[in-house]
This record gives structure tokens, sequence and C-alpha cells, in this order.
């Protein structure tokens, strides 16, 4: 099979469906509108008023161009001036999107009207806004309001604003929306939606009884596209008895596919967990046959985990936590694995771990394959982080089919240090190798051995929320594919006193950290970037036939080209290809 890498550079221009500063919603600034256009003035029923008006006109006689909306309502009945809600939507969907919204509100001086009167804010007929201190008639100024929009349960699309006085004139200018930080219910202000459009995979662990028709299992499905079982597909759980094996995960994967999210498996070789049999089979025998015994439990194992969820399983963590701790080479100094593991004793060496990689390719081509490991991620804080990179390129040149390493990221917001882990990144992907982060949670407070002395503090959220914030860029910004939290909610974390130290991107009632918020905003960020630099593009061409498939901005195939040109031939819009995403103008 002849293989050749050919580069391609591929530009990238704009990508403008979304506002530059998507917190704040500019909806009317009225200076798009023709002069002497018209918006109704309604009763607070909606009922036209007739003799009332709402008029486009020029700011000032000085400018045509800056424009506001000229209220005047001679009768005697209160009038409402209507405008759209954002979006064409109605009041339930703007309550959970937006939080609050702002206006510039001015009262002619010249006017006969009464001196005070209140402001009264209406989505549909029901009050979301209403003044306790009166409007002061002011002197030809415009004043901005600011109003926190108290939620309606109505499916009017209407936002209707009267000064409650008759007769009332005024002018309003510059309506703004302020989006609210989350919401379940509103998909774009999920770290979900978003690492959706990128294709990459934002998950957590999980464990079985997970349900779609619960709050945390919908907890799960929308805020994650990615989950792995925290237990459930490790040695002892699969195979509790010698070939036989129990598939308990497999209401996991259901409820995976039943929300279209991916599934990461953990963990096929490792030191832990693993059922008595292992260790007595194995040590019943010596010499080549206790080492053809630890060959025949491994790979069957393997075949037969990872062939029962073949096509399923998006990566696997085929070796899990086989080096030594405490540990500090140089790049190319070298390593030392556990050579106390069962698997290391029953091989008699490390080549457990060669022939695991090759064992998981063969049951499922398809599957990505990673090592993974803890106290790896920090590049000089964290010396086992290049005990790891030497013995993956290890791997990588003997050509075992390892696609790169799972940095588990069990850490603390005062040592975590994202620079790090960058400078990790940058030696790993040039060796050929994918970064993930595999199990991350990141305490605060302060701890005596196991006992816990302070919860996190206030100012520990704060900096838990740049640091997981500046990971999520970071591992965007190197186009890494996966990014993994070991647990949903503080209260279910595997860590002690978790509650207090609140490691994780949800409280125990389920709403999101700080931290939530900041990786939202980084993969929101990332999407809607304008200014996406050239792209190297990297084809891959086997027997001279090229195949890359094409996916949607939401994930879906819509088509396979065999050379980055044919993807001018698709409809304008978003794709992504090898995991980047294309503008097709
Ligand atoms: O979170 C897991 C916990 O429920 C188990 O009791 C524990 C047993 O070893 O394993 C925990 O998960 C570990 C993972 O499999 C490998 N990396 C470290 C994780 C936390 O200990």
């Amino acid at each position: 099979m002849k293989k050749l890498l050919l580069l391609f550079f591929v530009s990238i221009l704009s990508f403008p469906a979304f506002p530059a500063d998507s917190e704040v919603l500019t909806l009317y600034t009225f200076n798009d509108f023709e002069l002497g256009y018209e918006f109704p003035v309604v009763t607070s029923n909606g009922k036209q008023i007739y003799g009332a008006k709402a008029v486009i006109e020029a700011a000032s006689s000085t400018s045509k161009t800056n424009k506001l909306l000229h209220v005047t309502n001679p009768t005697d009945t209160i009038g409402y001036v209507a405008l759209e809600l954002p979006e064409g939507r109605d009041a339930i969907y703007t309550c959970k999107k937006y939080e609050s919204f702002s206006f510039q509100l001015r009262r002619p001086s010249s006017n006969t009207e009464t001196e005070t009167c209140v402001l009264e804010i209406l989505f549909g007929s029901k009050r979301v806004y209403a003044d306790s201190e009166p409007v002061k008639r002011q002197s030809d100024k415009l004043i901005t309001y600011t109003c926190p929009i108290t939620k309606v349960s109505t499916n009017n699309k209407q936002m209707r604003i009267a000064l409650l006085a008759t007769p009332a004139e005024f002018f309003i200018d510059n309506v703004k929306f302020y989006e609210v930080a989350y919401n379940i219910d509103i998909p774009d202000k999920t770290v979900r939606y978003w690492a959706d459009q990128m294709g990459k995979n934002f998950g957590t662990c999980v464990n079985p009884g997970i349900s779609t028709g619960d709050t945390f299992g919908k907890t799960v499905a929308n805020n994650f596209n990615t989950v792995v079982l925290e237990n459930s597909m490790k040695f002892d759980a699969t195979e509790p008895n010698r070939n036989q094996f129990n598939w308990n995960a497999d209401g996991v994967v259901t409820f995976a596919k039943q929300n279209n999210m991916k599934v990461r498996g953990h963990t096929l070789t490792w030191h832990g967990q693993n059922p008595d049999w292992v260790s007595n089979a194995i040590n019943a025998k010596s010499g080549a046959e206790r080492r053809q015994e630890a060959i025949n439990i491994l790979k069957n194992h393997i075949f037969k985990v990872v062939g029962h969820w073949k096509g399923q399983i998006v990566e696997w963590d085929v070796v899990n936590e086989c080096l030594n701790d405490g540990q500090n080479p140089a790049v190319g100094g070298g390593y030392s694995t556990r050579n106390w593991s069962v698997w290391y004793t029953g091989f008699g060496g490390e080549d457990y771990i060669d022939s695991a990689f090759v064992w998981a390719h063969q049951a499922d081509p398809d599957a990505k394959l990673y090592i993974n490991d803890y106290n790896v991620g920090m590049w000089n804080k964290e010396g086992k982080t290049r005990a790891m990179y030497n013995l993956a390129k290890r791997l990588k040149d003997a050509g075992i089919p390892i696609d790169g390493v799972g940095f588990q990221t069990h850490t603390s917001v005062g040592y975590f240090d994202p620079s790090e882990v960058e400078l990790s990144i940058q030696q790993f992907q040039a060796i050929g190798l994918n970064v993930i982060i595999t199990e991350m949670d990141m305490e605060g407070g302060q701890r005596n051995g196991t006992e816990l002395i302070r919860a996190i503090s206030d100012s520990e959220l704060k900096t838990q929320a740049e640091k997981y914030g500046k990971l999520a860029e970071i591992l965007l910004k190197y186009d890494c594919p996966t990014f993994m939290v070991w647990g949903v909610a503080d209260n279910r974390s595997w860590l002690d006193c978790s509650e207090n130290t609140k490691p994780l991107l949800f409280y125990a009632d389920l709403t999101p950290h700080e931290a939530y918020i900041t990786v939202r905003k980084a993969y929101q960020n990332y999407a809607v970037k304008t200014d996406v630099p050239e792209v190297e593009y990297e084809e891959l061409v086997i027997d001279n036939e090229v195949k890359l498939d094409v996916y949607s901005i939401t994930g879906q195939k819509v088509g396979v080209i065999s050379s980055m040109s044919e993807l001018q031939d698709y409809p304008a819009g978003f794709y992504i290809v090898g995991n980047k995403k294309y503008l097709v103008k």
C-alpha cells in the first residue's frame, strides 16, 4: 500500500453568521428603517390605537442617518409602541435566552403631559418591567434604561413599551437585549452546541442507569456530546469470569445513540480493576506458558470487548497508567513502566503495551487509540510527561497503531497551568500524536492529607473558570479532538469532599460553574471566529485514491470528496473535513 502525504493550503476568509459580541443583541438602532416608517401603537391587549403614531425620524436636523422612533399618543387610551421580540421568537423563548434589555428614552421638554409618569414594558400583554421610580420629564436628553426581564409565559411575539400617561409623547432608540450566561434549554448557551458545530468531542464520565427522562440525564445530553463509562468498560466489569462477558455498559451506549452522542472506551489494559481470576490464571503458570497465558487472556479480552462495541466507540484508552510515578527523564532519555502490573509480569516485559494496541486496532480499525495517564500534561512541571513522550515516541516509531496520548488531568486550581499543557501539545503533535484531555477535575480549597481544611473560595472559583477556559482555548487552537471531565456535578465526583472542593463544571444542583461558562465562551468564540488563518490541510492518498468525508456543521456526513477543490462545488456554507472547518462561499 503506497501512502503519500500531500499538503494543501486552503484559505478561509470570513464567517459572518453570528454577531461579533454574541452576548449582546442590538435589536433596533432604527437606522436601517426608511424615514417615515411607522410601527403600530397598541393597547395593552394589542389593539391598534388610531390617532396614535410611532414614526421613524432623523435623530437631529444635522444627521439623517442616525434615526429614532418618535411616539405620539394624543388619545385618552394608554398607548404602547409594539416591536418584534428578538429572532421573531415568542416571549417564553426570549425570557429564557435574555436576562435584561436596555433602550434609550427621551421625553420632550416642550409638551403638555404630566411631569412624571411610569414606564411600563410588556411582552404580549404581560408586564416584564415597570418602573418603581416614575420617569421625569427630561430636557430632551436620551436616558438609558436597563430593565431586568421578569419571566412571563406567553407565546406572544410583541414587546410593548409605554409611558403610563395620556396624552404621551416620547422617543426611543438603541434597543438591546442581554443574553443569560446559561440556559439548558437554549442550545447555543451550552458547550455541546458549539462542540457539535466543530466536530469536537466534549464529554463526561457517566454510569449505567442514566436516562434521558430525568434531569441528570438531560443535563448530560444537553451539555455534552460524548460520554465515557466511569467503571463499566473496565476489565472487572466486562469480564468478571474468564470468557464470560457482561455488557452492563450497553444501556449507556444506547443512551448516547438516542442523544446523538459519542462514546469513549475506558479502559482495556490496566493494572487496576482486574478480577482475581486474571492474576490467578497467570500466576498458576511459569516460563513461556505463563507469557502465553497472559497473551491469551489479554488478546481474548480486547477482541471480545472492542469487538462487542465495534463501530460505536470513537476512542479507546488502550493502555491506562502504565508509567511509574515520580520520574523526570529528559526528552529522548527513556522512561520506566510499572513492572509489577499483572500484564508486565505476565508478558515478562512491557511489550504487552505494543500488543494491546495492535489487537485493539485489529478489532476495530476505525476507533482512535490512546495511551492514558495521570500527572502527565505539564511539560516542565510534570516530569512524567516526558516519560510519556519517550514511550509514545517509541511506540509511534515502531509503527504501533497509536493515535495519541490522553492527559487525565486530575488537578487543582493552584497547581494547574494551561500554558504548560500547550507546551506539551506542541511536543506531542510534532511527532504526529494527538493530545486529548480524558478525565479532568480541578479541585479548590485546601487539604491536609485526606482531611479538608478549607472549601474552595470565591476567588478560586474565578481562577478555576479562567484556567478551564484557557485550557479549552488551547485545545481548540491545536485542534485537539477531545475534552472530557471526570463527572458532571461536584457531589458525584470520585474525589473525597468534592462537594466542598468543587472540581467539576456543575454544582450539586446541576447549575453550571463559572468555569462551564468560560469553556462555552471559548468554544463559541472559536466557532464564530471570522479571521481563521490559512489552514494547512493534509490529504492521505492511498493507492492513488483520495477519499475525504465531508460533514455538515451539525455533524451529518454530507458527502465524500477526493480533493479539497471539490469542496468548492458544495452549496455555500460551513463544512467539516478532517476535523477542520471550511467556508464555501
Ligand atoms: O472514578 C473511578 C472510581 O469510581 C473507581 O472507584 C476508581 C477505581 O480505580 O476508578 C476511578 O476512575 C479512575 C480512572 O479509571 C483512571 N484514572 C483515575 C480515575 C480516578 O481514580
